[in-house]
């Protein structure tokens, strides 16, 4: 059964001129994008998707980060349960030491803080985003 999960180049991504470099990588791995969409980011959508962090030192920080200037937002679609998963491991670890070569925050980030690309995290996390994101998409 196909899955589908939301995968985000965030600002800094933008800014670099990677998001061609991104989405290469996720249509070579075999996964399509089914919608996509350059999109500022208001404070409640970016408050929103962060919600979970919301207790964090470093809430502010994202929110601010994620506003600063365009997202690419997409929705990718794979043949299996765990497309969700799949983007995952072509993004890399969150830690910017963890993430390693031949991932693309292993390839291209530098710090933790600004690493490129978010995808979620699970089937729930998928679920919730795409509703958050991309609400008319059927
Ligand atoms: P991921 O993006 O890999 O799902 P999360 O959900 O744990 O990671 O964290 C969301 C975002 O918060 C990360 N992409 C990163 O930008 C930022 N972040 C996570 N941990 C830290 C940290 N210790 N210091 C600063 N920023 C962080």
């Amino acid at each position: 059964m196909t899955t589908r999960t939301f995968v985000m180049c965030k600002p800094d991504a933008v800014e670099r001129g990677l998001v061609g470099e991104i989405v290469a990588r996720i249509e070579r791995k075999g996964l399509r994008l089914v919608a996509a969409e350059l999109r500022t980011v208001g404070r409640g959508l970016a408050e929103e998707h962060y919600a979970e962090h919301r207790d964090k030192p470093f809430f502010g920080e994202l929110v601010t980060f994620l506003t600063r200037s365009p997202v690419f937002a997409t929705v990718v679609e794979g043949p299996d349960e765990n497309t969700w998963e799949l983007c995952r491991i072509l993004i890399g670890k969150t830690k910017v030491t963890d993430a390693q070569p031949g991932s693309i925050r292993g390839d291209f980030a530098t710090t933790t803080s600004e690493n490129l690309v978010h995808g979620s995290d699970g089937p729930e996390s998928a679920a919730r985003e795409l509703a958050l994101w991309f609400p008319g998409l059927a």
